[in-house]
């Protein structure tokens, strides 16, 4: 299915009073719109392939229909969103779940569509049917050399799907770990993860990234061998200057401080990029800012004051990408939820006065720096980054268009309201 950007200029014709008002309103007392809005419409957010279809968990999956049936409807989709908000011009595959059979074609689709290939995900947390050894105790951490092989020569075969795609990054998660006390050495764990992982980034292209992913807990329940920031840390310091490490939101405990990690991690230059999500309890891969987005603005304001520190370009120096899975809602309508959140953070953050507040940090002044940053977040920003969306040829109102257009109807009479989506 493809959008007309006839549909899309009629869209906007209808709604482009209001806004225009919203926006000359919005715009009035900000400092440098232009700059702004530029920022906002070069910002692009990478959609996991894994995430067009329903989700679900071992309690039920309630798929809705028309979901893409292979990597080219996946595309297609991917397609539709960002026609949709001009922000989404980027997939991050998962393999196996999507081998490109024939990545020549996928390729110049997708490049018509506007969109570019991030990050390349590895699998060695699933038991393929032809797989000769089980991942069961764990991949690169296990005690039999031979499963630490298979799970090295997955990943070379990932980067040379990623090669062919043009991507220039891989994405390590292990869900290696432990249930109980006892069963693992954490030692060995960690030097047989490491070992794996230097012949992994040796395999890697010069210009390419790999992005360490760390989670605190699930699948296993009593440790995790990539745990959390200061174990993906030191791995990515052992591997070398490609290696950075990966932040996932939903693989905290709860009310760890995230910003805080970022900073750090950004300080050291070993940040790569984000899963962006959403959580209240464990990993539960929620719509971006539907639960926490003051959070997420803070996190934002902490990449704004590291990167610029480094004289960082915003769009391009990091990975920005979405996790997360659709138990109860349209994945599209969900998608286009998640990256108007990053897009809102985003907006909210670059309104930060980062000289003020370094002013008043300085002064110990903590009600003066608290203000500071709220003045920002409680900014409604929606006219501007509406009006980014507008100057890039996109919908005003991506879900509104979406609902009018009926898309998911299209896509449930075109693919059947049964097909299922390779994915979580
Ligand atoms: C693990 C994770 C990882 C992906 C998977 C789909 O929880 O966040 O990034 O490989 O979800
Ligand atoms: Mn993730």
């Amino acid at each position: 299915m493809h959008i007309e950007k006839s549909r899309i200029e009629e869209h906007n014709h209808k709604l482009a009073a209001g806004h225009k008002k919203q926006f000359e309103r919005a715009a009035a007392d900000m400092m440098d719109v232009h700059g702004v809005l530029q920022k906002l419409m070069d910002f692009q957010v990478a959609i996991p392939s894994w995430a067009l279809g329903t989700g679900g968990t071992r309690f039920g999956r309630f798929p809705g229909g028309g979901e893409p049936r292979n990597l080219e409807e996946k595309v297609e989709d991917i397609g539709l969103l960002h026609a949709l908000n001009k922000s989404s011009g980027a997939v991050s595959l998962h393999i196996p779940w999507d081998i490109p059979s024939n990545p020549g074609p996928i390729k110049a689709a997708a490049h018509k569509l506007g969109i570019r290939f991030d990050a390349m995900n590895s699998n060695t947390f699933q038991d393929q049917k032809d797989q000769k050894l089980s991942y069961k105790y764990g991949s690169l951490q296990h005690v039999n050399q031979h499963v630490r092989n298979q799970a090295i020569e997955h990943n070379i075969q990932v980067i040379r799907h990623g090669k062919e795609l043009g991507s220039k990054s891989l994405t390590v998660w292990l869900s290696d770990g432990s249930c109980f006390p006892g069963q693992l050495n954490f030692r060995k764990a960690f030097q047989n993860t490491l070992e794996g992982l230097q012949r992994i980034y040796a395999e890697l292209p010069d210009d390419w990234k790999m992005f360490v992913e760390y989670k605190a807990h699930e699948p296993n329940f009593y440790s995790m061998t990539v745990g959390d920031w200061g174990q993906s840390y030191l791995y990515t310091s052992k591997l070398g200057p490609h290696a950075y490490t990966l932040v996932d939101l939903g693989h905290h405990h709860p009310n760890t401080n995230i910003e805080q990690i970022v900073s750090l991690l950004l300080m050291e230059g070993k940040l790569g990029g984000f899963h962006f999500n959403d959580s209240k309890y464990g990993d539960d891969d929620l719509t971006v800012g539907s639960i926490n987005p003051y959070q997420l603005f803070l996190i934002f304001n902490e990449l704004i004051e590291g990167m610029d520190a480094r004289e960082m370009n915003h769009a391009g120096d990091l990975a920005w990408m979405i996790d997360a899975s659709h138990n109860v809602k349209d994945p599209l309508e969900d998608l286009l939820q998640s990256v108007e959140a990053i897009k809102l953070a985003y907006a909210q953050a670059l309104l930060v006065d980062q000289k003020a507040l370094k002013t008043a940090q300085q002064q110990n002044d903590t009600v003066l720096s608290q203000e500071i940053l709220q003045r920002a977040y409680r900014t409604d920003v929606r006219p501007l980054v509406a009006e980014a969306r507008l100057r890039s040829g996109a919908a005003l109102q991506p879900i509104a268009l979406f609902r009018d257009l009926r898309v998911r109807e299209k896509l449930i009479a075109e693919r059947g309201s049964t097909s299922v989506a390779t994915g979580l």
